[in-house]
């Protein structure tokens, strides 16, 4: 079904669109086919989460958001799955927080990267990097290690949305710090961040772009007295109680 044929009396209507997006992306050449799989892992755990925003999701979109304005140098990383579900959220965060874009693949194709930063133009983004992958993040395979060198090779806080835990783990090994967006609270990569978000990237991202047009404007003490206040084990014990109690809208 297409994103305009879903009629939005469907009680499963989100979902139904979301799913239609992914679908859209892998026939776009932006979504690689095991994007499809992860989409559905990820529906399982919102499933129980009920497909809403925990409290302490929100609090934490608020924290990133902070953390992207304090950055020196914060990076995004798109992949296909969040190039396909939330452009213009991600484009919106990007240009609110002064923040670089670059695609990094875990499934890597060059042609994919290409579709995904014309993608992200079409979008409004200015400029997109990963296109100039010559410096390595340790820990892990040759391939998947490369990162663009003026992106998240100089970064100090990346936003990764959907990340393998394998280099989620090795960028913090590497000194980055995190911003974690994952519907499994118990996944490597949330475990691995400063800031695990424990939400659908399709409510999670417009809340950090909101978040930061509100805070860009106020000024750095009181973004820094947020960002000191998270408390990142708590927020990722309220997303496991959640899912565990199962609480079902
Ligand atoms: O475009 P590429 O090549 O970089 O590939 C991207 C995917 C996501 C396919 C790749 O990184 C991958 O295979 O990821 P994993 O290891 O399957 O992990 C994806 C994680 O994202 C899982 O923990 C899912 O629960 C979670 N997830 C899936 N969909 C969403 C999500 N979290 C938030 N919002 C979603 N919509």
């Amino acid at each position: 079904m297409t994103d305009e044929a879903i009629p939005p009396s469907h009680p499963r209507y989100d979902s139904l669109r979301t799913r239609a997006r992914i679908e859209a992306g892998v026939d776009a050449g932006i979504t690689a086919r095991g994007g499809l799989i992860a989409q559905g892992r990820g529906e399982a755990f919102d499933y129980l989460l009920g497909e809403q925003t925990l409290p302490t999701a929100a609090t934490a979109a608020r924290v990133a958001a902070a953390m992207l304005l304090e950055a020196e140098h914060p990076v995004i990383s798109v992949n296909g799955n969040v190039a396909a579900l939330v452009p213009d959220a991600t484009v919106a965060v990007a240009s609110a927080t002064d923040a670089m874009l670059e695609v990094n693949l875990f499934h890597a194709s060059e042609e994919r990267r290409e579709s995904i930063a014309a993608h992200l133009q079409e979008h409004g983004a200015d400029e997109v990097g990963g296109f100039d992958r010559d410096a390595q993040i340790g820990g892990i395979d040759h391939a998947r290690a490369r990162v663009d060198t003026a992106g998240i090779g100089a970064a100090d806080v990346v936003l990764i949305p959907l990340e393998d835990g394998d280099r989620a783990a090795a960028l913090a090994a590497a000194g980055k710090r995190e911003i974690v967006i994952d519907l499994n609270p118990l996944s490597r990569s949330m475990t691995a961040a400063t800031v695990p978000i424990a939400d659908n990237v399709t409510r999670a991202m417009p809340a950090i772009a909101a978040a930061a047009e509100d805070l860009r404007t106020e000024d750095s003490r009181s973004r820094t007295a947020l960002i000191a206040g998270f408390d990142a084990d708590a927020a990722r014990a309220a997303a496991e109680s959640a899912i565990r109690a199962g609480v079902l809208s």
